[in-house]
């Protein structure tokens, strides 16, 4: 059992890992009123050396500069790109997240959403809700997912995760990530532009953050064309999502599937009325099952650092200023 108390929950969690910091650690929640912030902050705030927060919210390099004494922070999540890791290198700042145990629910989440998108099973569902299946129609022929091919950005452990689902499907699978992955079965291309020119469905795996930002745009979704589709499950940040949606308005893409969003919960008000396009709440790893193991290893991490100043699950350990 932890005995430091000085632990801050930074945004809203799960409910129950909030109840259990408060209840097993004490911790306390940063106010989101500015005033009772900047409150908290030049008072109990010196005394903070833990904040659990989640991928939503993060710590950007101001609030890690208002915490003089932070030494980790434990995000509860895979995708750490709200969290400022360059400040947290230069202040010796841990930084822990949640890998592995969130990758067979994404990866099913993509595979879902690449199904239905390319089907069109929510606008048929909508279809025969609206009476115009009964009313005498005939929907609307739609393409094969089995033995397309598909295009991965990312080929970390969700992306692996969906090529070796959609390999099962027949698909031919190749890639563009940051680099080559030397053991891959898969086929590496050097560019996003070139990858989606070559496949039916583009699907983005990669983390988010400066690196990837607006990584596929308008010249990426051109190249993926009229007939491909583009999936995302990873961050909204790497897509340019003003030319996504010019392109779906124009009719040079065939339909998209989206799990994120560039500035959630916000949903660009044009996509709520295409039926080519399937729109999911951030629900990639929205499992019983998978959000339970995500907390579970939140709280290991958290444990870890007040007992021994290490993380389990590191993106950086504690004490490693560069
Ligand atoms: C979480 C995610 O829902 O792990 C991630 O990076 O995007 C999702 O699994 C999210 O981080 C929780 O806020």
């Amino acid at each position: 059992m932890p005995s430091s108390a000085n632990v801050l929950q930074v945004g809203p969690l799960k409910p129950s890992l909030a109840e259990t910091l408060r209840t097993r650690y004490g911790a306390q929640t940063l106010p989101t009123d500015a005033a009772a912030r900047a409150e908290f902050l030049a008072g109990p705030g010196a005394d903070i050396t833990a904040v659990v927060t989640s991928g939503r919210t993060g710590v950007d390099a101001a609030l890690m500069a208002a915490l003089p004494r932070l030494g980790a922070v434990v995000n509860f999540g895979v995708g750490y790109d709200t969290t400022d890791m360059d400040a947290a290198a230069l202040r010796g700042v841990g930084v822990s997240n949640t890998p592995d145990v969130l990758t067979d629910c994404v990866a099913d989440t993509a595979v879902g959403l690449l199904i239905d998108t390319m089907r069109r099973f929510s606008a048929a569902d909508r279809y025969v809700r609206t009476g115009q299946w009964s009313g005498g129609g005939t929907y609307p022929l739609t393409r094969q997912v089995s033995n397309s091919r598909v295009g991965i950005i990312g080929l970390g452990r969700i992306g692996s995760a969906i090529a070796k689902r959609l390999n099962a499907f027949g698909c031919t699978v190749s890639y563009h990530n940051r680099r080559e992955v030397t053991d891959s079965p898969y086929t590496y291309v050097g560019s996003a532009a070139e990858l989606a020119q070559r496949v039916d469905v583009l699907v983005i795996a990669a983390a988010g953050g400066d690196a990837t930002s607006k990584l596929v745009d308008a010249t990426v979704l051109d190249a993926l064309g009229a007939d491909g589709y583009l999936i995302n499950i990873a961050r909204g940040s790497v897509v340019d999502e003003a030319a996504l949606v010019a392109a779906l308005r124009a009719g040079r893409l065939a339909g998209a599937g989206l799990d994120v969003f560039a500035d959630e919960p916000h949903v660009p008000a044009e996509l709520l009325t295409m039926d080519n396009v399937v729109l999911l709440p951030h629900i990639g790893s929205g499992t019983v099952q998978t959000r339970a193991a995500m907390e579970e290893l939140t709280l290991r991490n958290l444990d870890e650092f007040l007992s021994s100043g290490r993380l389990v699950t590191p993106v950086l350990q504690p004490g490693a200023r560069v």
